[in-house]
């Protein structure tokens, strides 16, 4: 039995969890491959709801319910997940000191599970060191740091300034992300990387590892 994976989708869009959940298992089990579920199903999903979002076609409360039915359904796949992950390297991934928004950096986080790469995600309000602490423990290839107010966006200049006083800064790819950041500010403060968007951040993060 096959599973409509555009019916997936849609589950993620009207944030039905259980139906999402379902979705998912009844695909797993039909031995559909999971990055196929992740990537047709429920990233197209996700990445719909950021374009309602944009275009104020969705609200917060939408745009909630529909993360936790994707986390819930990737949650159904996760074990599968990382046994078939591509092997793509380790990310380490937070919010900076002082905010406490995650639902991008959760999605970025999600995105990057998909793609291959094995997720550490150190969550919300984050201390600089505890940056430092988990590139030095994880020793991930990207590390991935979302700010959502102007007020808290200098705290990733510090991480960066951080890493390079801990002598590791060249031994990660920095991709920094969240509304308030611009490609400007991540080549003042040092970042490797400025992302967008969820996606954009799998994708620059490969274009940048075939440029090097
Ligand atoms: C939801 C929300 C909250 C929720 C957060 C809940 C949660 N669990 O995250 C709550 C209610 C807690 C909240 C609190 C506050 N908020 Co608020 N919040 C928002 C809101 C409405 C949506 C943010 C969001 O989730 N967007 C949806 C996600 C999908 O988008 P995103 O976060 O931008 O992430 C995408 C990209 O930026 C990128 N991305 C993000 N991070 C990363 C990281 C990496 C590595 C990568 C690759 C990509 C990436 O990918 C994501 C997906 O594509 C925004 C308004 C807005 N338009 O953004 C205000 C907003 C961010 N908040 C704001 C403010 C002022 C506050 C408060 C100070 C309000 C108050 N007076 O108490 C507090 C601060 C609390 C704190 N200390 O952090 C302001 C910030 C203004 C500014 N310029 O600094 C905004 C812009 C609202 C506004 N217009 O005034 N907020």
């Amino acid at each position: 039995m096959s599973v409509d994976l555009s019916k997936l989708s849609e589950a993620i869009v009207k944030g039905q969890i259980d139906e999402a959940k379902q979705l998912t298992e009844e695909a797993a089990q039909s031995g559909m491959d999971v990055q196929e579920i992740m990537n047709k199903g429920l990233i197209v999903g996700m990445e719909t709801v950021g374009q309602k979002w944009k275009c104020d076609e969705m609200f917060m409360p939408e745009v909630i319910r529909s993360a936790k039915a994707m986390s819930g359904a990737m949650d159904c796949i996760r074990e599968e997940l990382e046994s078939t992950s591509s092997g793509a390297g380790t990310m380490v991934i937070g919010t900076v000191a002082g905010d406490l928004h995650d639902i991008g950096k959760n999605l970025a986080a999600m995105m990057f599970e998909g793609a291959g790469y094995k997720v550490i995600n150190i969550g919300i309000d984050q201390p600089n060191e505890a940056f430092v602490d988990a590139v030095k423990e994880h020793k991930p290839k990207v590390l991935g740091i979302s700010a959502l107010l102007t007020t808290t966006m200098a705290r990733m200049g510090e991480i960066v300034n951080a890493l390079k006083e801990a002598g590791i800064r060249d031994e990660v790819t920095v991709v920094i992300g969240g509304a308030p950041v611009t490609d400007d500010f991540a080549k003042e403060i040092g970042a490797d990387i400025y992302a967008p968007n969820a996606r954009a951040g799998v994708e620059r993060v490969e274009e940048y590892f075939k440029a090097v």
